[in-house]
Order: C-alpha cells, then sequence, then structure tokens
C-alpha cells in the first residue's frame, strides 16, 4: 500500500474481525472486511476475496506472503476472474510447490541438489535399498511439505521402516498427499537464499543473497545480506544457479531460491519460495529496490531488461515478535501500551502496529521487522543494537531482548553460527 501510493494506484485492503485495528486498513484508500478470524473463514476464503476484489473493481490482487500467496488454486481463480494475481503463473507455483518435482526440475537445469531419491519412495524395500545407496543419515522430506514441516532424520537401518510409515502418515495427516522423498541428511549446514526477478518476457537476474541460518524451530529470526561466509566467486555460482532454477519454470515476478550450504562450501538446491519474503528488505536496503513496486512493474508486463544493481553496504533484520523469549517463546498478545519505534540514519521499521493497537491472539506473532543499513557489517551490528534499545514496547513481552543479547554474542559478531546453533547450543535470553 505505502508502494501503490508511491506509484498513484489505489489499495483495497482486505481484514477479518480479529484486524480491524491493523495500520493495513488504515493505509488502504478502502477496506473490505471478510469474515471472521478463523483463516477458513476470512484470508483462506477465496470466493470471499474475490468478492471483494469484484465489488470494489480491483485489477489485482497482491497476495503478500502468508495465506494464499502460494496457493496454485488462488492464482488461477485470479486469472479465470479477469484479475491479475500480483506473482507467477498457478502452474509454476505448483511445480515449485511439489517439492520432488521441483527438484527433478531443478536437477534437469544443473541446478546441484543434496544426494537423494529418484522420485517419491513408497515401499519398504525401495526405501532400504535407496538409503543404503545414499548413506546414513538420511532426511525424509513430504513433497507436498516445505519450510520443515513433517521433515524426519534417520540414522540407521533398523529405524527406516518405523520413520517412513510415521513420515507417510504425517505428511497424508497434514498436508492430504503421503509423498516422501529421500535425501542425505547435511548436518549443521547454513541456510543461504537468493532473490530472483523475473519478467513475462524471459529475463531472470538475481539480487544477489540472504543469510537466513538463526532460525528457531524453522522461524527464522535474524537475516542478513551479503551472508559472512559467501564470496563474490560463490555469490556468481550460487547466482546463475538460481537463475537457471527459475528459469527452467519460465517463472515470472519475485521469488527465492533456498540453498543449504555446507562446512565445505558446497550448496545445494532445497526448494523454491514463489512468492515475496518477509526477509525482503534486507535486500531492498543493499540493493536500493522496492522489491514490491518491481513485482508490479513486471505483474504490469514491464521489462526488466537493463536492470544494473550496485550493491552496497551490509543489512540485518531482526524480527520483532510478540512472544516471550524467556519463556520458549511463547505467544505474548495483547496492547501494546507502549510503541515507540526506533529511527535515525540506516533504521527502517516495518509494522502494521502502533502505540494502544492491540496484537490479537490468532495469527503469527510478527509485530515488527526492523532493518538497519550500514557500510560494514560491523557497524550494521553496531547501528541494530543502538536500535534495539531505542526500540521500547509495553505491555507484551517481544523477543527485543533476545536480539539484543544474540548480536553480542562472539559466535554471531565472528559470522561463524550454523542452523544448529540456536537450538542446540545451549543459547537462552532469562
Ligand atoms: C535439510 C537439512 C539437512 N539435510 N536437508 C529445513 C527447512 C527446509 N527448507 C530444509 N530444511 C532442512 N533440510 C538435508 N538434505 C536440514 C534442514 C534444516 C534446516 C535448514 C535450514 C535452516 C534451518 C534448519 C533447521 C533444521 C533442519
Amino acid at each position: 500500500m505505502q508502494t501503490c501510493r508511491e506509484l498513484g494506484i489505489n489499495t483495497v485492503g482486505v481484514y477479518s474481525t480479529a484486524d480491524r485495528d491493523s495500520l493495513h486498513v488504515r493505509y488502504a484508500d478502502e477496506a473490505v472486511c471478510i469474515g471472521p478470524p478463523l483463516g477458513k473463514d476470512s484470508y483462506l476464503n477465496i470466493p470471499r476475496i474475490i468478492a471483494a476484489a469484484e465489488i470494489t473493481n480491483a485489477d489485482a490482487i497482491h497476495p503478500g506472503y502468508g495465506f494464499l500467496a502460494e496457493n496454485a488454486d488462488f492464482a488461477e481463480v485470479c486469472s479465470s476472474s479477469g484479475i491479475k494475481f500480483i506473482g507467477p503463473q498457478a502452474e509454476m507455483i505448483r511445480k515449485m510447490g511439489d517439492k520432488n518435482t521441483a527438484r527433478e526440475t531443478v536437477i534437469a537445469a544443473g541446478v546441484p541438489v543434496v544426494p537423494g531419491s529418484e522420485g517419491l519412495i513408497s515401499d519398504v524395500k525401495d526405501a532400504q535399498v535407496t538409503a543404503e545407496k545414499i548413506g546414513f543419515p538420511i532426511i525424509i522430506k513430504p513433497t507436498a511439505g516445505g519450510g520443515g514441516k513433517g521433515m524426519r532424520v534417520v540414522n540407521e537401518a533398523g529405524q527406516l521402516e518405523k520413520a517412513l510409515a510415521t513420515a507417510q502418515n504425517e505428511a497424508q495427516q497434514a498436508f492430504g498427499n503421503s509423498g516422501v522423498y529421500f535425501e542425505k541428511f547435511i548436518e549443521t549446514p547454513r541456510h543461504v537464499e537468493i532473490q530472483v526477478l523475473s519478467d513475462q518476457h524471459g529475463n531472470t537476474m538475481h539480487l544477489g543473497e540472504r543469510d537466513c541460518t538463526i532460525q528457531r524451530r524453522h522461524q527464522k529470526l535474524i537475516e542478513e545480506t551479503p551472508s559472512p561466509v559467501v564470496n563474490e566467486e560463490l555469490r556468481t555460482r550460487m547466482g546463475d544457479a538460481a537463475v537457471a532454477a527459475a528459469a527452467a519454470i519460465n517463472y515470472e515476478g519475485a521469488g527465492t531460491i533456498e540453498f543449504l550450504l555446507d562446512k565445505n562450501g558446497d550448496f545445494y538446491f532445497m526448494e523454491m519460495n514463489t512468492r515475496i519474503q518477509v526477509e525482503h528488505p534486507v535486500t531492498e536496503e543493499r540493493y536500493s529496490v522496492d522489491l514490491v513496486k518491481e513485482q508490479i512493474l513486471v505483474a504490469a508486463g514491464e521489462t526488466i531488461a537493463g536492470y544494473v544493481f550496485s550493491p552496497k553496504g551490509h543489512a540485518i533484520e531482526c524480527r520483532i515478535n510478540a512472544e516471550d523469549p524467556a519463556h520458549s517463546f511463547r505467544p505474548s498478545p495483547g496492547e501494546l501500551q507502549v510503541f515507540h519505534t526506533p529511527g535515525g540514519y540506516g533504521v527502517r521499521v516495518d509494522s502494521h502496529g502502533y502505540a494502544s493497537y492491540r496484537v490479537p491472539p490468532n495469527y503469527d506473532s510478527l509485530i515488527a521487522k526492523l532493518v538497519v543499513h550500514a557500510d560494514t557489517r560491523e557497524e550494521a551490528i553496531e547501528r541494530m543494537l543502538r536500535a534495539l534499545d531505542e526500540f521500547i514496547v509495553a505491555g507484551i513481552k517481544t523477543t527485543i531482548p533476545f536480539h539484543k543479547k544474540l548480536l553480542e554474542t562472539e559466535e554471531f559478531k565472528k559470522g561463524k553460527y550454523d542452523t544448529g546453533f540456536l537450538d542446540n547450543s545451549g543459547f537462552t535470553v532469562s
């Protein structure tokens, strides 16, 4: 909505009854209530959203980064209703949404993947033979999953039969699809993803990487660019691989190719996110680009041919969540009695909150993205610590104390951390 205001495009916000007071409702030129809090009755209800678009005469829908943002059926209904879905075509979402199909698609495009099964594994015999060939430990992944949901590590042959059955059952329960595939389990990797942008004319480019290794139970907490462990040579190789993956499906829009980076500096395709992501602002800061504006322009048929970026400095995002880091990050909804956001040179806050706003208990706990940009990583860390000190929230618990402590650790300062850091290192906030 902020971008549209600058572009002279009028906006309609949709909201559930739990979100009446959210800032997106006030930023919109018009707002339509689409139902009660439960997703199926509002934000996941395709007919209600299409109805809201039709009564307001909307030309296009920006799906954001949750709910229906990667729902191929929704993209298809938009298209057949004459509404431009700001994102890729339904077929592209479908191909990348099925993780085994995505894997096969990028293999054909020459993108490196972790050694694994050829296709889905259904029977125990096939599982044993394939796992022995790959070598333990292996990881069983649901093809309809993503973001780490429903994955299982198997350390030895004796555990395989039971693990396979459990994984298939859980996949069926969670996704309505029991399909699973195997990969060699990479120990303590880093999560490094590449931002791509494609237009409708066959042009694809990448905008470098984001290091999203600081996660807790598959929830990212800090993202930064550039990655402390990616040099120009590696960036070029990962960027080329990401562009090849997007080009393989004739991609359109902004997308992210997720890679695992192992201790030896080898990288492997994990999955593609066919949406703008929460952490896109760090790329915006380093590349001086409004990625949402680019999404809208390519959706309108503009070309990206001739785009040249001059990345500069270092950007870090801390996710400020309504959670209590001293109590296992349990949700902490409620009124923002005080909400003083930091500012000053190189500091950006994206939020739907304000003082007196009540964070509802219904949805994701993210209440603000605190993003800093500086010339160097060291200065960015100092700037972030300064901004975290200025950020005052009262009435609820937030992840601010967690970030203050984490940014002071030697591991973070040196950039020497991996995906096991939060879940296994014993790092806590009291
Ligand atoms: C893996 C892996 C190790 N080996 N695949 C989790 C999220 C999903 N996108 C990929 N995930 C993983 N896939 C192989 N073959 C370890 C993870 C993983 C992980 C990856 C990135 C960041 C944090 C993670 C935490 C646990 C597991």
